[in-house]
């Protein structure tokens, strides 16, 4: 393996052929490529190396690779990012590559990758692979591992990927900061037998949080607890990407938490099993159904279905303050009160003054409030049916027919068939039962009528 010394001349100099194994051609860095779009951008099928379904990272993208003799070779790039978190807004953040959160790493079980990390960042940094079972030497823990990566200099990780499963990449060095600041990845190692668990569709994305105030572009990065950007892959609803499924497929959800909290996510429409964490594949005889699957900080899930209902199915955070965005926490309950007297005193000052949050706090998902430069309403999105009242951890699994299998669009909303939608009842209303009893009543059994 590498040596120290061949480690911090790295940089400047190209690396040695590391390994017996290793066999290489090219004696230069891997370009590093970049992006400044946060769209989903759907890799390619690999042309080199081993072949596999790739992975769609929401609103991410896969970082390219090159084949280096029997290496695979990526180049990451640490360095100070602009990331539009959803219209309106942007995030000065530090990431890969051009985004935050960075690219996704792919690779398939049994190769060897060659990772060369650049560090543009003003301070030092490191890479951890989590997950990943690797040489001590290379698990990317600054000071302990080997020396953090300074700024201007490139170091060079080399391991096998000894098992298939979903992992993440994030720094080990002033960690606090610069998970705070966005710096995290996935890393997806497929299995070498395209015949284990095989699926149609692979999503990913992960969790992360950030406190922006309304008008700033940089994260609060000490705080610990009161977050107010709730994210995927460090976009918020309205503007996470929907996960266009064709009906029949069978589905793959991969979400991993960089957060300081844990995030129960639950998708609709569905039942669901497990089927990976960080640790590895969960054989099936452990597996049990669910329909939110809590994912705790510094895990990952990655959870299958088959995708056999049509529709336009939320999937969300259930921690309801994850589903808003930049909000103040600190506001009195008005509901129930009536403020029709404090409205008239307030419009002979402010003619057009509108009270809020007398009968809840919908009517702010409603109004087009004057906000600060640089945030989003606290809850927008809208539905064919109106307001849906979320930002944040949310997005929409559109299951639809016929679907092309590289087809990742927005299919539109759903048609509902007619007699498939809740209506409004119009007619006379039956006798409804109500209970002011805090006892426990035993509910007599049905009488049956029909003989
Ligand atoms: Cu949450």
């Amino acid at each position: 393996m590498i040596n120290r010394r061949q480690m911090l001349s790295a940089g400047a100099a190209t690396m040695v052929a590391a390994g017996a194994a290793a066999q290489t051609r090219f004696r230069d860095l891997p370009e590093a490529a970049s992006t400044d779009s946060p769209m989903t951008q759907v890799p390619p099928r690999p042309s080199v190396g081993v072949d596999y379904n790739p992975v769609v990272t929401l609103n991410g993208w896969s970082l390219p690779f090159r084949m280096n003799g029997n290496v695979k070779e990526f180049h990451l790039v640490a360095e100070p990012v602009e990331r539009i978190m959803a219209t309106g807004m942007i995030a000065r953040l530090w990431g890969y590559n051009g985004q935050s959160t960075g690219p996704t790493i792919e690779a398939v079980e049994g190769e060897r990758v060659r990772i060369y990390v650049t560090n543009r960042l003003p301070e030092h940094t490191s890479v951890h692979w989590h997950g990943l079972i690797l040489p001590s030497g290379m698990d990317g823990v600054g000071g302990l591992s080997h020396p953090a990566i300074p700024p201007g200099k490139t170091y060079v990780y080399e391991f096998d990927l000894t098992k298939s499963g979903t992992f993440m990449y994030h720094p080990h060095a002033d960690e606090m900061v610069q998970m705070a600041m966005g710096m995290m990845g996935l890393f997806i190692v497929h299995p070498r037998d395209p015949a284990f668990m095989p699926v149609d569709r692979d999503f990913a994305f992960l969790l992360a949080a950030y406190d922006i105030d309304p008008g700033t572009y940089i994260p609060r990065v000490a705080e610990m607890t009161d977050f107010n950007m709730w994210t995927w892959n460090s976009r918020i609803f309205p503007d996470i990407d929907p996960l266009a499924v064709s009906k029949g497929d069978r589905v793959r959800v991969r979400c991993g938490n960089l957060t300081m909290t844990n995030h129960p996510i639950h998708m609709h429409g569905y039942d669901f099993q497990v089927t990976c964490t960080d640790g590895g594949w969960v054989p099936e005889s452990a597996r049990w159904p669910e329909v939110s699957i809590d994912i705790p900080v510094g895990a990952m899930r990655a959870y299958e279905f088959d995708a056999v209902h049509e529709g336009d199915w939320a999937i969300h955070c259930h921690k309801s303050h994850h589903t808003m965005n930049a909000m103040g926490h600190d506001l009195p309950t008005f509901i129930g009160t009536d403020k029709r007297k404090l409205t008239g005193m307030i419009r002979e000052r402010q003619p057009g003054y509108m009270p809020m949050g007398t009968a809840g706090m919908a009517d702010m998902g409603m109004m087009s409030m004057e906000l600060p430069d640089n945030t989003v309403p606290m809850m927008t999105g809208w539905g064919p049916y109106g307001p849906l009242e979320m930002g944040g951890m949310f997005s929409v699994v559109k299951v639809r027919a016929g679907l092309a299998a590289d087809d990742y669009s927005d299919p539109g909303w759903y048609q509902n068939p007619p007699g498939t939608q809740a209506w409004e009842w119009t007619g006379e209303l039956p006798d409804h039962a109500s209970n002011d009893s805090p006892e426990t009543r035993l509910t007599p059994r049905p009488t049956r009528d029909n003989g």
